[in-house]
């Protein structure tokens, strides 16, 4: 199971510095540090981008998957970052470092608290949600030890959404965390990467690879 630690294949994530209150707006920044100490300055993209940052506080109710923006010369990554909610947050790091022997990328995760009333939340089991007038409908099931297919449909005021952009370099962008320890699982998109001007819909699909039986908390960017 994938990002579970600060530390994969001698790679870390560094501290990770954010606002310490509620509601200051401010920074939130990081370094990779590679096995020889030094931070790292060289990534091969994936989806469009170096680094996918993605933070969850650890009851599953707030969610955000952003991209930092890194200063070359020093290594820092760093975003405007705000804390809304107090609680007990996990930071992951997805990336793969240009000088790394790897052709898979790393999860690199640690825990961040903000100070604060915080009333854990128990999400819901549920197959639909809804964001900006746009619902979204999951099916198939996770089998334990084995490959499912999940798909989602999106659709708005009832009718199939069916001119959904790519986004990243895919149709959608699905983010699986294992509810008890906020493990990491590996999801890839069924389909091939979109072409110049391809767009998709009302239906994407993934494949999703669960190792253990229990809940899984589900993120969907489209
Ligand atoms: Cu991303």
């Amino acid at each position: 199971m994938n990002g579970l630690s600060i530390e994969q294949s001698g790679y870390r994530l560094g501290t990770i510095h954010a606002p310490t209150r509620l509601e200051d707006a401010g920074e939130l920044s990081f370094e990779i540090i590679a096995p020889d100490g030094r931070p790292v300055t060289e990534y091969e993209a994936s989806h469009e981008r170096d680094l996918h940052l993605v933070v969850v506080r650890a009851d599953g109710a707030e969610f955000s998957h952003v991209h930092p923006e890194l200063n070359h010369s020093t290594g820092t990554w760093s975003l405007p970052w705000t804390w809304k909610k107090a609680g007990t947050y996990r930071v992951f790091a997805d990336l793969l470092p240009a000088d790394s022997q790897h052709d898979h990328a790393l999860t690199l995760t640690r825990t961040v608290h903000v100070a604060g009333d915080f009333a854990p939340q128990t999400p819901e089991l549920t197959t639909s949600d809804s964001i900006d007038g746009f619902d979204a409908t999951i099916s198939g099931s996770l089998v334990t030890g084995d490959v499912s297919q999940l798909t989602i449909a999106i659709s708005r005021e009832s009718q199939p959404v069916t001119a959904i952009q790519p986004y990243l370099g895919a149709f959608g962008h699905l983010v699986a965390l294992r509810e008890g320890d906020l493990g990491y699982l590996h999801i890839h998109p069924e389909s091939e990467s979109p072409r110049p001007g391809e767009t998709s819909g009302p239906e994407i699909s993934f494949m999703a690879h669960a190792p253990t039986p229990g809940k899984y908390l589900l993120y969907f960017d489209f």
